[in-house]
C-alpha cells in the first residue's frame, strides 16, 4: 500500500489554526464500516506519519450527496493540539485521506511529496454536451438557500469597500459598489446547488455578468484560473473558463433586495452551474492567473471545477 501525498495550502487554513494540510490520493480501497474505515485510516496514517496511528480517535462523519461519505477522526498530540484525518469515501470505497496539522507542531512525514495537477481533472468536459438537461445527480430540494459562514460574518462598511481586480490582466481596476451597478446589471434566474446535497430550484440574482467584468480587465491569453478572496478570509478558485459561463454573476441583489448580509452583502459571486462553495459571499477581490493554488474548500480535496452535472465533489487524482 504505496501512499503519495500533495501538499495543499490555503491561508484561510490558518485563521482555523491549520498550517500544513497533506492530501492523499488513495487507490480506491474497499472499507464497508466505520471500524473498516478506521483500521483503513490507521494502515493509511502509519505510512504518512508514523506514531500519530496509535492516537487515532473517530470524531464524526458526514455524507455529501449521494455518493460520498466523509469521515472524521483526529489525533490528539497534547491537551488541546490535534491533527485531523478525514478520509473521503466514493460509495464503499476510500479515495483519499487528507491530514490537518496545527501551527507550531514539527512531524515527520515519510510519504513521498508529489505536485498536484488540477489540469487532470477537467478532461471529463466533453461528456457534459450529453448532459445538457439532466437534474443535477444526488442532489434534495430544499425551499431557501441553508447559510454558511465557515470563518464567520464580516462586518461590512460600505463606505470603505471596494471590490480589486487584479493578476495577470491588462487593466487592474478596484470597483466601488456604484462602479458596478455603472457597469450595468442583469438579472438571472437560476437553481443553485450545495456540495454537502441540498440544492434551491428558484432564485433571482441581480448584478454584473462575470463577462462584462472580463471585457473590461482584458485579461492575458495565458489565465487560465480566477481566484477569488472575501472579507471574512475565504477563498476560492474556479477555472476561467466557467467563471465567464453566461449565467455567471457578480451578485448585488437576490430575489429583487439587495443580498442581506448573510447571503454575502454587498457582493458575491453566483456561478450557478458549479458547486456553491464556488460562490463566494462578502467577495473583496478577483486575481486573474495561469497557475492554480487552492481555495479554502479545495486544500481540503474537494475539487478544483465543482460542476453540477459532472458531480466533482472531491478532487479525483
Ligand atoms: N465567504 C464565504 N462564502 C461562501 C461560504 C462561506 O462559508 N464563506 N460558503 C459557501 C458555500 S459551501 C455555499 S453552499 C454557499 C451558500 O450560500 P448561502 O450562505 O447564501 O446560502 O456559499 C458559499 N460561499
Ligand atoms: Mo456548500
Amino acid at each position: 500500500m504505496d501512499v503519495k501525498c500533495y501538499e495543499t495550502n490555503s491561508k484561510g487554513l490558518l485563521n482555523k489554526g491549520v498550517a500544513r494540510v497533506i492530501d492523499c490520493p488513495v487507490k480506491e480501497i474497499s472499507a464497508r464500516s466505520i471500524p473498516e474505515v478506521r483500521d483503513l485510516v490507521l494502515a493509511l496514517t502509519k505510512r504518512i506519519i508514523p506514531g500519530l496511528e496509535s492516537k487515532i480517535e473517530y470524531e464524526s462523519s458526514e455524507t455529501i450527496g449521494y455518493t460520498h461519505t466523509l469521515h472524521r477522526f483526529r489525533a490528539f498530540i497534547d491537551e488541546n493540539k490535534y491533527v485531523g484525518i478525514r478520509a473521503v469515501l466514493r460509495s464503499t470505497s476510500v479515495i483519499r485521506l487528507i491530514l490537518t496539522i496545527p501551527e507550531k507542531l514539527e512531524l515527520s512525514l515519510v510519504a513521498p511529496l508529489e505536485n498536484y495537477n488540477p489540469e487532470h481533472e477537467l478532461g471529463k468536459e466533453k461528456t457534459l454536451a450529453r448532459f445538457s438537461n439532466v437534474s443535477p445527480p444526488g442532489q434534495v430540494y430544499v425551499d431557501i438557500p441553508i447559510v454558511y459562514a465557515i470563518m464567520g460574518v464580516p462586518r461590512i462598511d460600505l463606505s470603505r469597500w471596494i471590490l480589486e481586480v487584479n493578476g495577470e490582466v491588462e487593466k487592474p481596476i478596484r470597483f466601488s459598489i456604484n462602479d458596478l451597478y455603472e457597469m450595468g446589471v442583469t438579472e438571472v434566474n437560476t437553481s443553485f446547488h450545495c456540495v454537502t446535497g441540498w440544492s434551491v430550484g428558484e432564485l433571482s440574482f441581480t448584478g454584473v455578468p462575470t463577462s462584462r467584468i472580463v471585457e473590461y480587465v482584458k485579461p492575458h491569453e495565458t489565465v487560465k484560473w480566477v481566484y477569488v478572496e472575501s472579507l471574512d478570509g475565504y477563498s476560492t478558485v474556479i477555472p476561467y473558463k466557467d467563471f465567464m459561463s453566461n449565467k455567471a454573476l457578480i451578485a448585488l441583489e437576490m430575489n429583487g433586495k439587495p443580498l442581506d448580509i448573510l447571503h454575502g452583502y454587498p457582493a458575491r459571486l453566483v456561478i450557478p452551474h458549479l458547486y456553491g462553495w464556488k460562490s463566494a459571499k462578502w467577495l473583496c477581490k478577483i486575481v486573474f492567473a495561469r497557475g492554480y493554488k487552492d481555495g479554502y474548500w479545495e486544500a481540503l480535496g474537494y475539487h478544483p471545477r465543482g460542476n453540477v452535472i459532472l458531480e466533482e465533489r472531491f478532487k479525483e487524482s
